[in-house]
C-alpha cells in the first residue's frame, strides 16, 4: 500500500489480510461522506494489491458504525442528495473482487448494518446489535437495507425491522442467518483474523470466482446461475493452482498455491 493519510480509517496489511478499522469513535463511527470515501479508496487499493487476499472491516468495542452521519444529511434537499450521489461510492463496494469480512462489535445500525451486509461474511461479538432504524428518522434504508436484509433473513423478519426500526441481537442475527458466527468481544478480532487467514490461504483466482458466483446466485435464475458457475468451473482448469491442487491431493501432500 502507498502512503495514506486518512482521517477516519486505520489500515494495515498482516499475513495477506488487509485490516481496516473505522476510526471515528466520538460519534460511534457515524459514516460521513469523508469516511465512506476513505473506506472505499483503501478497499479499492487493497483489492488491487497482490499481497492482500482478504479484507476485514472492523470498528471498536462500542460500535461497528451507528449509521450514516445524521447531522450531515439532516438539512439536505432531494436534489443535493441526488447530486452528491453517495450511492455511487457505496456501489464501488460491490465491485471489489476479494472477500470482505465485517467484524462487528456493538452498534451496526442503518448504513452500518448495510455496510456489514455488503461484506461477504460477518463475524460478530456477543455485544453486536444489527438494525435498520431509518424509519424512526422519517426515511427508509438507502444503501441496500431493504434488499440485502430481505435476502438474508426473509421477508417477514426484514419487514418487521424496516417498518418498526427494531434491532436484532447477535444471537438472533446468528439464528436467522444474517451472520456467520458470534464470539465473546475479546475474541472478535482473533476470530475474524483466523477466518481471513483461512481464506487468504486458498488459491486466489478460485476464491475470486467463487465470490463472484455466490453473489450472482442472489440475482440470477437457477438455470442461468448454474450455467454461469459451470463456465467459471471450466475456466479454472486453465490455472496452475488447479493443477497444483489436484496433483497435491493425488501425491498426498499439501498444495502450494501461486495465484496463477
Ligand atoms: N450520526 C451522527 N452522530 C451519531 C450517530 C449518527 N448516526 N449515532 C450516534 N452519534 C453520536 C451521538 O450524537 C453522540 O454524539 P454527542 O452527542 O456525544 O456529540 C455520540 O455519537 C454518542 O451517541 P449517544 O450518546 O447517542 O450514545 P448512546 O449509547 O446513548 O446511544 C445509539 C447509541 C446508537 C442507540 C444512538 O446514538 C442512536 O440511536 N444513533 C443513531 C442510530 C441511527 O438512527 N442510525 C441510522 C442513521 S440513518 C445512503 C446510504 C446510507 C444511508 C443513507 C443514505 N445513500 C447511499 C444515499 C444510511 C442512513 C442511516 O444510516
Amino acid at each position: 500500500m502507498g502512503n495514506r493519510n486518512d482521517r477516519y480509517i486505520v489500515a494495515s496489511i498482516r499475513e495477506n489480510v488487509g485490516w481496516i478499522r473505522l476510526n471515528r469513535p466520538e460519534v460511534l463511527n457515524a459514516l460521513n461522506l469523508q469516511l465512506i470515501s476513505e473506506l472505499v479508496a483503501v478497499l479499492t487499493e487493497m483489492d488491487r494489491d497482490e499481497n492482500v487476499r482478504c479484507m476485514v472491516i472492523t470498528g471498536n468495542e462500542k460500535a461497528f458504525a451507528a449509521g450514516a452521519d445524521i447531522p450531515e444529511m439532516a438539512e439536505a434537499s432531494s436534489v443535493e442528495m441526488l447530486i452528491q450521489d453517495q450511492l455511487a461510492e457505496w456501489d464501488r463496494l460491490r465491485k471489489l473482487t476479494k472477500p470482505l469480512i465485517a467484524a462487528v462489535s456493538g452498534y451496526a445500525l442503518g448504513g452500518g448494518c448495510e455496510l456489514a451486509m455488503a461484506c461477504d461474511l460477518i463475524v460478530a461479538s456477543e455485544t453486536a446489535v444489527f438494525g435498520q432504524p431509518e424509519i424512526l428518522l422519517g426515511v427508509i434504508p438507502g444503501a441496500g437495507g431493504t434488499q440485502r436484509l430481505t435476502r438474508a433473513v426473509g421477508k417477514v423478519r426484514a419487514m418487521e425491522m424496516v417498518l418498526t426500526g427494531r434491532s436484532m441481537t447477535a444471537r438472533e442475527a446468528l439464528q436467522v442467518g444474517l451472520i456467520n458466527r458470534v464470539v465473546p468481544p475479546e475474541l472478535l478480532e482473533a476470530e475474524a483474523m483466523n477466518l481471513a487467514k483461512k481464506i487468504a490461504q486458498q488459491p486466489p483466482v478460485a476464491v475470486r470466482l467463487a465470490k463472484q458466483a455466490v453473489l450472482k446466485a442472489m440475482d440470477m435464475t437457477l438455470e442461468n446461475g448454474l450455467d454461469y458457475e459451470q463456465k467459471l468451473f471450466y475456466f479454472l482448469f486453465s490455472t496452475e493452482d488447479q493443477k497444483e491442487g489436484m496433483r497435491a491431493f493425488v501425491e498426498k501432500r499439501k498444495p502450494r498455491f501461486q495465484g496463477k
